[in-house]
């Protein structure tokens, strides 16, 4: 390994333990397709796709070329009263991917921003259409969306929540789906937990009343909290609930968006259209900063038509809102999408990810498998009066063997890029299996 050119200590790093980190780090230098390159040489196969984003594989020559393209020729270009054509661009291939009646977008630069977005444009419709004291935000336990203000209060998280005081103020909680006693190693949707969906009505909407009741946010499929997979019928019930008492349903779809589910969202795979969908990571396949939120077009109709004439119809958005290299990579990423026809392969590779893992069934420690397109979770019983300390373990032990996992708590979170091969599923699950297996009798 070549010396390190660089300190350690100025960097205060994102939802890391940093102190033990920087006793002992991981560092990634390079990246091509399926694997990265550590700084001491060893090739990680990517069983993560990054943080849940790199769909497309790494370093993919056509989003590399349009990203050097685009920075020769418009670096950068004011986004406020102006435009430039890949936006617009941007903007209509992603439409085309959304369910039908979702077409208008608005472009944010993250996941985190995606969300504020949307629960801002929730607030706006509602006060458009004469109904501003609608204006209570519902999200769910164990859900994460983001680490802004308006998403750690809509999400679920404790960690992400107690240290930070004050968040917005009228938000309540559905209960989480995630059911062991009844659900564990379920491939694909659970059958379990339909009512779940009814506390909306009757402990929601009953104590706060539908009429102050703005939207309600879920992911369709949990991704941060270890991949929890909504049972059948779940977020049917939502949206029948939502209609019958006109709130509006936000679809997060900032990890199961652009091919993790078999298609390109979430609502498509599952049946269900929400009103607004979040997305950010796969638009463009991680390789710059995007994100967005696609909106009904009467929404975006009943805000706009309903401001003056010459009027900023909503005061929102970001100085990189749209940015020429996230759409140059947007464009170029999409297309890559439809040409290697990627969230087909996803779909029909998802039964042999799906067979391959619950071969793990029987392994110790280990108390649920569950998964969905491609995506996973494998859950471990917690070491006694150490929460997490399994998960991490397993994880370091898949890293050194040459496989990057995402540890969530004592859940092992899988969501490799799209482009993987069978026999790289094989790799990957193998490895998982001999750390697994490895862990020690505490
Ligand atoms: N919504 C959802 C559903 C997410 O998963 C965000 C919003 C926020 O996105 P940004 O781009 O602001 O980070 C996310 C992000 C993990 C992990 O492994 C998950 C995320 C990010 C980093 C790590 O659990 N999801």
């Amino acid at each position: 390994m070549k010396p390190r050119d660089y300190e350690l200590d100025a960097f205060w790093m994102p939802f890391t333990a940093n102190r033990q980190f920087k006793a002992a780090p991981r560092i990634l230098v390079s990246a091509k397709d399926m694997h990265y390159t550590t700084d001491d040489g060893r090739r990680i196969l990517d069983g993560s796709a990054g943080l849940w984003c790199v769909n497309a594989g790494h370093c993919r020559a056509p989003i590399v070329e349009a990203i050097k393209r685009q920075a020769e020729t418009l670096d950068y270009s004011p986004l406020f009263q102006m435009g430039h054509p890949g936006e617009f661009r941007a903007a209509g291939l992603t439409a085309a991917l959304a369910p039908a009646g979702l077409d208008r977008l608005f472009f944010v630069n993250s996941g985190s921003e995606a969300v504020d977005t949307a629960l801002k444009i929730a607030l706006a419709y509602h006060r458009a259409r004469g109904e501003g004291q609608r204006n209570v935000l519902i999200g769910r336990e164990r859900a994460y969306h983001g680490a802004g203000f308006g998403g750690i209060s809509v999400g679920g998280i404790p960690a992400n929540r107690k240290v930070f005081g004050n968040m917005l103020g009228r938000v309540d909680h559905l209960p989480h789906t995630h059911n062991l006693e009844q659900n564990a190693f379920s491939r694909g949707q659970p059958d379990q937990g339909v009512h779940l969906a009814d506390d909306l009505e009757t402990r929601i909407i009953a104590l706060h009343d539908a009429s102050n009741i703005a939207a309600v946010i879920v992911e369709p499929v949990a991704g941060s909290t270890g991949v929890l997979v909504p049972p059948k019928g779940y977020l049917e019930r939502l949206r029948a609930i939502c209609d019958k008492y006109e709130l509006l349903l936000i679809f997060d779809e900032v990890i199961t968006g652009f091919g993790r589910t078999g298609r390109a969202f979430a609502a498509e795979t599952l049946g269900v259209v929400p009103d607004m969908i979040t997305f950010a990571k796969g638009i463009t396949s991680g390789t710059v900063p995007m994100g967005g939120v696609i909106v009904r077009r009467d929404i975006y109709d009943t805000v706009v038509n309903n401001a003056p004439p010459g009027a900023v119809e909503l005061f929102h958005g970001y100085t990189y809102s749209g940015h020429p290299l996230a759409t140059a990579a947007a464009e170029a990423t999409l297309a890559l999408y439809h040409e290697e026809q990627l969230f087909d392969r996803a779909r029909e590779l998802a039964p042999y990810f799906e067979e391959a893992l619950h071969g793990l069934k029987g392994v110790r420690h280990l108390i649920d498998i569950r998964n969905f397109g491609l995506m996973a979770g494998i859950e471990l019983a917690p070491a006694p009066g150490k929460p997490g300390a399994r998960g991490f373990q397993v994880f370091l032990k898949c890293f050194e063997r040459g496989v990057l996992t995402r540890a969530t708590g004592d859940i092992i979170a899988l969501s490799p890029p799209l482009i993987i091969s069978k026999q790289q599923i094989d790799e990957l699950v193998g490895i998982l299996g001999d750390a697994l297996r490895e862990l020690g009798h505490d």
